[in-house]
């Protein structure tokens, strides 16, 4: 049975990919299993080196083929931002996911509606030969000023599908699991992987 590492250490993140991969003949392991604790400097310019330098790294930790996902959101009136820097958006220390929502409505006020937006997701697997492989998906929406939801994490409280009527937050997550850029990009790794634990 093939053993897949992911490499992520935002729970959120963790939990989606271990549902969306439950269904593959593999074994999907999380970095806490393992006792592997590292801090991966993300300087990549683009998901997919980013993504790439946390599945590298991860793999040569662990020496189990490793994957890892970089996301982002990105809001055309912000001409893309946050983007790459989602997850470190809000000028503040120890900045949490709700600081992050409040700073990006903040930046968006002063700009018309509706706030058209993306998420976007790569997907790197490293293998520990070294071996890359990558997929990417996205997920169509619009940043809405006020917080609708519980679920999910990130900016899903404001993140809304107008074809769903809801924002992510709204979902179950069966249903996010469905939709979102990162479900989008592991569907297109699924016959990668299939293939991998064939292998092994
Ligand atoms: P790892 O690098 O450890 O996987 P991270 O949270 O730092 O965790 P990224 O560098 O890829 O991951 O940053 C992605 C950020 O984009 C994430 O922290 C959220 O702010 C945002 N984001 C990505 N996917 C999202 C989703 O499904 N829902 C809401 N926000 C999301």
């Amino acid at each position: 049975m093939l053993k897949l590492l992911l490499a992520s250490q935002n729970p959120g993140k963790l939990r989606e990919m271990q549902a969306i991969l439950q269904d593959l003949p593999i074994q999907i392991i999380s970095p806490v299993e393992l006792g592997i604790q590292i801090h991966v400097e993300e300087t990549g310019e683009s998901y997919a080196e980013n993504a790439a330098l946390k599945a590298k790294a991860y793999a040569q930790a662990s020496g189990l083929p490793t994957l890892a996902d970089d996301s982002g959101l990105e809001v055309d009136a912000l001409n893309g931002a946050p983007g790459l820097y989602s997850s470190r958006y809000a000028p503040i220390p120890n900045a949490d996911d709700g600081d992050r929502r409040v700073f990006l409505l903040k930046n968006l006020a002063a700009h018309p509606r509706p706030w058209s937006a993306r998420f976007c997701a790569t997907i790197a697997i490293a293998q520990p030969d070294g071996e890359m492989h990558y997929a990417e998906g996205a997920c169509e929406g619009e940043i809405i000023p006020e917080e609708r939801g519980t679920g999910g994490f990130g900016y899903d409280p404001i993140f809304y599908m107008p074809e769903k009527g809801c924002t992510i937050a709204e979902m179950d997550e069966d249903e996010k699991n469905r939709i979102s850029h990162r479900a989008r990009a592991l569907e297109k790794a699924k016959d990668f992987l299939l293939v991998l634990a064939e292998k092994t």
